[in-house]
């Protein structure tokens, strides 16, 4: 842990201006983890902006005071001297998973670090500083932010707050530690509301979400005596509903409320980019080995990758894949 300290200090100093990014269809600990470090490089003395290749998600929006954050599809242009910047990548160790900003930037910045709490693909980029142990990127920065012995102003707890809060399912999958609490608890010192949090984040969704849920859910099959639960999302759903296909993505988490079910797959298409595989399990039921075979990345529980197939084909596959868990 020490070392990533070490290498992300020697980053810092070495350069001036940080463009700071998170990957694409960002989530709540990404935009988290994005506030709360642009503020913490800012009461360093350096210069940071805030650019995601996709928009951040309209109930994360709240978490945006500042409105900090640029998104390169809603228009913004890269600044004109980006080679006088290094890059920050947050919550994702896979470049492929950062949306166009990547081809935009990566010949033309002078450095690239990463920070991250996901496994695998950490051969890619030797500057990072990642925790697989760590609930959330959130979380990460909240200990950086101690490790300067700076400040934490209302806005970045919130932010750092609602990282970990998303990330965690509201602090109980295995990665929440009794470090996660005492964060959370620091943040709730800070005036960071709870319930608002969790009012913003779950109890704000559009009626055109819920009829994406709907179509999404009524696609289910049951597999090895319902252990295991697939489902679909297609460009059509989204077409229909009027949805985005970000409001979509949750509903992967839907199946493991069930009893006895052990793994959830989505299969799923926004109509421009590859066709995605998302799988979520319980227990020793490692997924993730799965998404590295496949050359995708994230937890034992909760991991993803890109297919180059069409759609129903990427479907059997991925079945195909799961039914190995099971024998
Ligand atoms: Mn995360």
């Amino acid at each position: 842990m020490r070392s990533g300290f070490e290498k992300l200090e020697k980053f810092i100093s070495k350069y001036d201006r940080f463009i700071i990014s998170t990957h694409q269809s960002p989530d709540a600990d990404g935009i988290g983890a994005c506030i709360a470090f642009n503020e913490l490089l800012n009461n360093l003395n350096k210069k940071s902006i805030i650019i995601n290749s996709d928009p951040t998600p309209d109930t994360i929006k709240f978490c945006d005071t500042d409105n900090e954050i640029n998104v390169l599809s809603e228009g913004f242009k890269l600044p004109e001297d980006i080679e006088d910047y290094a890059h920050f990548v947050l919550d994702t160790n896979d470049y492929d998973n950062i949306g166009i900003i990547y081809e935009l930037m990566k010949d033309r910045v002078k450095d690239l670090f990463i920070i991250d709490h996901h496994e695998g693909r950490t051969e890619k980029n030797e500057d990072n500083f990642i925790r697989a142990d760590a609930s959330s990127t959130s979380e990460i920065i909240y200990s950086i932010v101690k490790h300067y012995n700076k400040p934490l102003t209302f806005k970045a707890a919130q932010a750092i707050y609602t990282g970990i809060m998303f990330d965690t399912g509201s602090f109980v999958y295995p990665k929440t530690s009794a470090e996660t609490y005492r964060i959370a608890a620091h943040c709730v010192e800070l005036k960071v509301k709870p319930i608002k949090i969790h009012e913003q984040l779950y109890e704000n969704n559009s009626l055109s979400s819920f009829n994406l849920k709907k179509k999404i859910l009524s696609t289910l099959e049951v597999f090895h005596d319902g252990k295991l639960i697939a489902m679909k999302l297609t460009p059509e759903m989204i077409e229909e509903t009027g949805a985005s296909f970000a409001e979509g993505e949750p509903t992967i988490n839907q199946p493991l409320t069930v009893r006895g079910v052990i793994v959830s797959l989505l299969v799923k298409h926004d109509g421009v980019g590859p066709v995605k595989v998302s799988m979520r399990s319980k227990g020793d039921y490692n997924v993730a080995q799965i998404a590295l075979e496949n050359n995708g990345g994230g937890h034992k529980n909760a991991a993803g990758y890109q297919s180059k197939l069409p759609f129903n084909e990427t479907y059997e596959l991925a079945i195909k894949n799961l039914n190995k868990l099971f024998e």
